[in-house]
């Protein structure tokens, strides 16, 4: 019920039992959570109203084999009854359930340390996503594309993280000043789909663009495949965890729209540029 804030060093794996069942867990901040339960099952495609019944926001990500950043110096999560999304949700992936075969509890999880003391800066999160991205079967290549007028106080970006299913090759994110295009984060989404530090330390204000484009290919698809939220759908996201000064906290963010073609006509190359993985 109080403020509290999550500090740096807060978010700690905390492997009791085999790490190697693990494969990835999401941290969700929820207005409602999906269920009163203390735990309960969300299988493959139970979709977000799985996690969240309404409101929702990634906070945290954590993937097995990929660094995990911390937050910030004087940074910290505002979580509460007032932040707007009271409760944490965990969502927990596991991998090769043949880990299990000796039925040992699992005891995976997070660590949070919170505090009451007021941060000077608050943590956010800013979603850039594609809702209509269609992709054709067979075809090499298709973009997709997300970018937004940015129209708030200064942010700075520390973190990064992407999101495709399958279909993803390289997800690239920017900041649009005078023309300029400067990199944020730019990951293969077939890599762990933790955050990742930003490229540079760069900060977003009032008339600044933010961009992302997302690269799929049709290849080895006979049907079209539409953004959605089973396997084989795809979705195209790219997540910037920020922080910014505590008096104008504004901690959630997207952009939805999918950008100008004149815009992107000025992307740098990289973006299409696949990274091994
Ligand atoms: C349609 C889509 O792209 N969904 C994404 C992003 C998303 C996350 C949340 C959209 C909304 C949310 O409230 I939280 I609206 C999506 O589902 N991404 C997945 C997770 O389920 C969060 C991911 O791993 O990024
Ligand atoms: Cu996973
Ligand atoms: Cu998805």
């Amino acid at each position: 019920d109080e403020d509290v804030y999550i500090m740096r060093k807060a978010l700690d794996f905390i492997p009791h039992a085999n790490m190697n069942t693990v494969h990835h867990m999401l941290l969700f901040g929820c207005r409602i959570p999906a269920s009163t339960s203390s735990s309960w099952y969300c299988l493959q495609d139970c979709g977000k109203n799985g996690i969240c019944k309404d409101e929702s926001s990634v906070m945290y990500a954590w993937a097995r084999n990929a660094p995990h950043p911390e937050l910030p110096k004087d940074v910290g999560f505002k979580v509460g009854q007032r932040s707007g999304l009271p409760y944490f949700v965990l969502q927990i992936h596991y991998g090769d359930i043949g880990a299990f075969g000796d039925h040992h509890r699992d005891c995976s999880g997070l660590t949070l340390t919170m505090t009451t003391k007021p941060q000077p800066f608050i943590a956010g999160i800013y979603l850039l996503m594609s809702v209509d991205t269609v992709i054709l079967p067979g075809k090499k290549v298709t973009n997709a594309d997300v970018a937004c007028d940015y129209t708030s106080y200064p942010i700075y970006p520390f973190a990064f993280r992407t999101h495709t299913h399958q279909l993803g090759k390289v997800v690239s994110g920017y900041r649009v000043r005078d023309g300029k295009w400067t990199l944020i984060g730019r990951q293969s989404p077939q890599l762990p789909q933790a955050f990742y530090p930003t490229t540079k330390n760069l900060n977003i204000k009032y008339g600044d663009t933010v961009a992302a484009r997302c690269v799929f290919t049709g290849e080895g698809r006979t049907t079209k495949t539409y953004i959605g939220s089973t396997s084989n759908d795809e979705m195209c996201n790219f997540y910037i965890m920020y922080y910014m000064d505590r008096k104008h906290s504004e901690p959630y963010m997207s952009c939805v729209e999918p950008g100008s073609k004149e815009l992107f006509k000025h992307i740098p190359a990289e973006a299409n540029v696949p990274i091994p993985v």
